[in-house]
């Protein structure tokens, strides 16, 4: 923000509100808006670097004296937007939210900011909060979300900042917030009432004005223009049912806005809806693990047609049909395959983006339409230019994160409003659909193993002796079985954008076979405690008569060779995944 020089970092030293950015400051005072700038000091904490997606800590960490106004001040100092700029804020709410909201509001009308649109009662789900600052041109926008981690007292909490086209900030401003953040000596903050955020409405704050808008509605409107509501609607009105878990987060008000009301799905097809500040005490992550209420009613006798669940802040998506799961990565597939049956994206699709432990099944599509499929690291903000840059349309993970260029961040209810237009328009199972989808193109059999909370030392031990055999395991054969997998190459991932050249290095450990056949080891970035590791393994399967087994035992073998490589066992003592997807 183009402010004052900081005078003494002073707790407490009041400062005119913004008097020299307002010449005529006195207008403010015959206003009754004069506000009292707080310069407060503060030291830095050294802990304060974004992981996958944004700075995620502990609640209680977040509620430290300083902790979060250092990292907001390190955002603004490092985002530098001209005064008088837009930004977005909203988030999951979870636990603290509105505290946090409050204190955001307060500091950004102390460093210059113009309007902040926040979502009333502070609601605004992730893809939400990227579709409203691309609609209006905001500079930017605030997130606060720890997305699939718990939340309460004893959860988590996170944080992070997206650029003007509705992404998550890319590396290189990540890395300038972090570098700010050690260097930070003081933050501004205003002496202000706290904005009622319950109420839709303009509220001045100092100088700055505070727009309390519907979190739901931009939203849905979008979603409106991209699908064929009428042809949704239609299925529905047929009998088809659906359950849609929101899992008690920020995904309860927007399912039953667009399911619900504008599609016409009975009132209850949306289930957990009222976001929770605990999320009623689970875990909000869309898997087979934790959305088990959903799978035990897509698994009983008299189970729906459709279900779908998203994660703490909306970006998420789960599938299911009856019965039957669909994989992240053939979702990816499914949907590019059948894209052009969505109005919006009837004219075809630029190209197809996943992350490299996402499987290939998306790139057989995107060489059948002979569309360009990127392989990116690990987090959605790998996507942002290649889609500004208009070379892909869809994008997605293995961890049920789809989404296009309709915003720049994953999209739970998109993914899910994208499945119910494929099946208005094709009338089949969920199941056949998939099935028919790995007759033509072959399947890539596909699981993820997650270890959580993994002593961290043991972690990174086990990453380190991984990461001294790449050299020496190119040829190696290993006996299984159903034939030998034979190692063609292995490495440590590292990705250049093609758009701005910038590198990311250490991205994940692959040790791919001869025929494509895959493992993947991975520290997650988004975790609290301890670290997870993530295992991801892939085979692929061109026999339409050996395409309907068990992925588990399909990849038994691959599983094998991954703890003997690993020594996982030794090294961590654990032997079973806490979930597997
Ligand atoms: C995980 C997923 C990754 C996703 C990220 C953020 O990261 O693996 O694909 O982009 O979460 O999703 P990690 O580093 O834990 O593997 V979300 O819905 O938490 O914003
Ligand atoms: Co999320």
């Amino acid at each position: 923000m183009s402010l004052p020089k900081e005078p003494n970092a002073t707790t407490g030293l009041l400062v005119g509100c913004g008097l020299s950015r307002y010449p005529f400051g006195i207008d403010l005072i015959q206003q009754g808006r004069l506000m009292n700038i707080n310069i407060v000091a503060t030291t830095p904490f050294i802990d304060q670097k974004p992981g996958t997606s944004g700075l995620r800590k502990k609640v209680t960490v977040f509620k430290a004296a300083h902790y979060l106004e250092n990292f907001v001040q390190a955002v603004f100092d490092t985002i530098d937007a001209p005064s008088g700029s837009t930004l977005v804020l909203g988030g999951d709410g979870r636990y603290w939210n509105r505290e946090a909201i409050q204190v955001i509001l307060k500091m950004a009308a102390a460093n210059g900011v113009g309007t902040v649109l926040v979502g009333q009662g502070g609601i605004l789900s992730t893809p939400a909060a990227s579709c409203v600052i691309r609609k209006y041109r905001s500079f930017g926008g605030l997130i606060l979300s720890a997305s699939h981690n718990p939340g309460g007292p004893e959860g988590d909490f996170g944080i992070k900042y997206n650029t003007g086209n509705g992404g998550p900030a890319p590396e290189k401003i990540t890395d300038a917030i972090f570098a700010r953040s050690r260097t930070l000596s003081s933050y501004r903050i205003v002496d202000a009432p706290d904005v009622a955020l319950d109420r839709q409405g303009s509220y001045a704050m100092g100088g700055m004005m505070v727009e309390v808008i519907d979190p739901v509605a931009d939203y849905a409107d979008l979603m409106e223009s991209l699908f064929d509501f009428a042809a949704i609607r239609a299925l529905i009105g047929g009998g088809f049912r659906l359950c849609f878990d929101a899992m008690h987060a920020v995904t309860g008000p927007y399912a039953r806005e667009i399911l619900e009301r504008r599609l016409g799905a009975p009132a209850g097809s949306v289930i957990n809806g009222v976001p929770l500040e605990d999320f009623g005490g689970g875990h909000p992550d869309p898997n087979l693990t934790y959305a088990d209420q959903l799978v035990a009613i897509m698994y009983a006798n008299d189970a729906p047609d459709f279900g779908a669940a998203s994660d703490g802040d909306g970006d998420r998506n789960m599938i299911l049909g009856r019965h039957f799961f669909v994989n992240p990565s053939d979702s990816l597939a499914v949907i590019a395959a059948n894209a052009t049956l969505a109005p919006g994206y009837a004219a075809g699709i630029a190209g197809i983006a996943r992350s490299m432990p996402t499987s290939a099944a998306a790139d057989r599509v995107a060489e059948k339409l002979g569309v360009p499929c990127y392989e990116t690291p690990t987090g959605w903000k790998f996507f942002g230019n290649l889609m500004d840059a208009g070379k892909v349309t869809l994008c997605g993970e293995e961890s049920f994160g789809t989404g296009s260029s309709h915003v720049r961040e994953k999209d739970g209810l998109w993914a899910v409003l994208f499945w119910l237009n494929i099946l208005a328009a094709r009338r089949l199972p969920v199941e056949e659909i998939v099935h028919r989808h790995w007759a033509e193109f072959g399947r890539n059999v596909y699981s993820r193993h997650d270890y959580e909370e993994l002593p961290s030392d043991a972690a990174a031990h086990l990453m380190a002796h991984l990461k001294v055999q790449l050299a020496d395991l190119p040829g190696k054969v290993f006996g299984d079985s159903s034939g030998n997998y034979r190692v063609k190459f292995c490495d440590d991932f590292g990705y250049t954008d093609p758009i701005d050249g910038s590198v990311s290095t250490g991205q994940g450990l692959r040790i791919v076979m001869d025929d494509g056949s895959r493992i993947v080891f991975r520290l997650s970035g988004t975790g609290t405690e301890g670290a997870t590791l993530r295992i991801y393994l892939e085979a692929f399967e061109a026999d339409p008569l050996r395409q309907l087994v068990d992925a588990q035992q399909a990849l038994a073998d691959l599983i094998g060779i991954a703890h003997e490589l690993s020594q996982l066992k030794q090294r961590t003592g654990r032997e079973q995944p806490t979930v597997i997807t």
